[in-house]
């Protein structure tokens, strides 16, 4: 059923719960020098190009592609729209390898027609603390689907990750895949529920009329929190320790380092955007929250062709409840106009979406390993990783 994955070192449906295979690492390492040296064949048309992301052009191409042609919904009704600005910062983490930003470009005319990308992360699963890749961005012009490009190029970005010496992958899909270590719900929370309504992207409740709907998700103007404030880079200290005790809960988590924290969490307009709180009594950050800005385009709609929405990414509370630090995080998203606001069911979120008025979405988000096997797939509040 899956000619490529079933050739993978990824656990395959038949060996879940098996008990005899041990967790941990399927094919050991190669020393690095006995890695394919050379790109694997293209169909003769494509060329390989590295896409050096700083790179204006380059930038607006790997855009231009991804605007058209990545991760749309089933129903096609509304398409990602990652900004320049985002992708440099997605593709450009501590230790970054330009060698793992690859595209594929039609020969004839250098056209930029797929796209696939790598960066480091040091993930922990369970005791283990492993340097990974996490592989983002996989697309392929629509044109040009279904020819089993897609293979070639997971097999060329794991080539390129195995001659620095890399031999295990974190990555996300929408798909089912062979085979998943957790799979999360998306749920939603209505931020500005008019125009949501006005483009399908939710609907008027039974029995609920567009006023009531409008006053059921209204907020306050400002953050409850005394001492809730925007993150700064003095914080990133406190703020590191912070995640290194919250983060050790999960099965499946990064393991950041300030360097990390500064590249991932400090504050990036229309990129991502982190507070805290700081205790207006002894100054000490206690409790963190942050959230990532991914737009998607509307597709066929003739009033809005974008759609502002926030995704929880990692959020930390030792002193002030998990709940009324998100209302805030809800709070200020409002206040910089975002549509809606985006969480999956990992982590602690379980314990205030309902109360905070997400809905449950359509869609589902599948997390996998690659080269490294799990018993038993994670519950989603044992998993403690989000990717972009
Ligand atoms: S997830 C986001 C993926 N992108 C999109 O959904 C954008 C819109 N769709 C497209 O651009 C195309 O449909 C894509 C497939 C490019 C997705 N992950 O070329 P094909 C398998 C893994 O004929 P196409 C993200 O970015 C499929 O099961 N495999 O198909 C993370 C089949 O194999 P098999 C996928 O539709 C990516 C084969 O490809 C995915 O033209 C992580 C068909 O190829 C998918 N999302 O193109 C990648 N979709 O027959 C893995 C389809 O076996 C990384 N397929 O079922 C693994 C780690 C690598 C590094 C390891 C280092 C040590
Ligand atoms: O955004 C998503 N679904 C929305 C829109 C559905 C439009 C019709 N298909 C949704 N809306 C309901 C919201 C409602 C708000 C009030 C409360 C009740 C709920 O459900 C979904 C997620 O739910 N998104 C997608 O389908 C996009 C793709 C998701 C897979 C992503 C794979 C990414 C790979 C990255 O590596």
């Amino acid at each position: 059923r899956h000619r490529f994955w079933e050739t993978q070192p990824v656990s395959q449906f038949k060996d879940l719960g098996d008990t005899f295979i041990p967790e941990g690492p399927i094919d050991p390492p190669t020393p690095v020098t006995e890695v394919k040296k050379v790109p694997y064949n293209l169909p003769a048309l494509y060329e390989w190009t590295t896409c050096d992301i700083q790179d204006d052009a380059t930038a607006a191409e790997v855009y231009n592609l991804l605007s058209s042609n990545y991760v749309e919904d089933d129903e096609n009704m509304f398409r990602f729209n990652y900004s320049k600005e985002f992708l440099c910062w997605a593709l450009r983490p501590p230790g970054y390898f330009k060698s793992w930003h690859i595209g594929v470009r039609v020969k004839a005319n250098k056209k930029l027609v797929a796209f696939i990308t790598g960066v480091p992360a040091k993930i922990r699963v369970r005791t283990d603390v492993i340097l990974m890749a996490e592989v983002n961005f996989l697309c392929v012009h629509k044109k040009l689907r279904s020819k089993r490009l897609a293979p070639v190029l997971i097999k060329e970005v794991t080539r390129r990750i195995h001659l620095e010496d890399i031999w295990q992958a974190a990555y996300t899909a929408g798909i089912v895949l062979p085979t998943p270590i957790a799979t999360c719900q998306y749920w939603h929370r209505s931020l500005n529920p008019k125009k949501l309504i006005d483009v399908g992207f939710s609907r008027l409740g039974p029995r609920m009329t567009m006023s009531r709907t409008i006053r059921l998700f209204k907020l306050p103007s400002l953050p409850a929190t005394p001492g809730f404030r925007k993150m700064e880079l003095r914080d990133i200290p406190p703020v590191t320790r912070l995640l290194k005790e919250y983060l050790s809960k999960f099965a499946v988590a990064p393991f950041f380092d300030e360097m990390d924290v500064e590249h991932w969490l400090l504050p990036r307009e229309d990129v991502v955007n982190s507070y805290l709180v700081e205790s207006p009594e002894n100054h000490e950050i206690t409790d963190f929250c942050s959230f990532y800005t991914l737009p998607s385009s509307i597709l066929n709609n003739s009033n809005h062709s974008t759609l502002k929405a926030a995704y929880s990414f990692y959020n930390i509370s030792t002193k002030t409840p998990l709940q009324q630090l998100m209302n805030d995080a809800l709070i200020v998203a409002k206040q910089k106009d975002y549509d809606v606001f985006n969480a999956l069911d990992a982590m602690e979120n379980e314990s205030f979406l309902k109360e905070l008025k997400f809905g449950p979405g359509d869609g589902m988000l599948h997390y996998y390993l690659y080269n490294y096997r799990l018993r038993y797939a994670l519950l989603p509040s044992e998993l403690g990783l989000v990717l972009l």
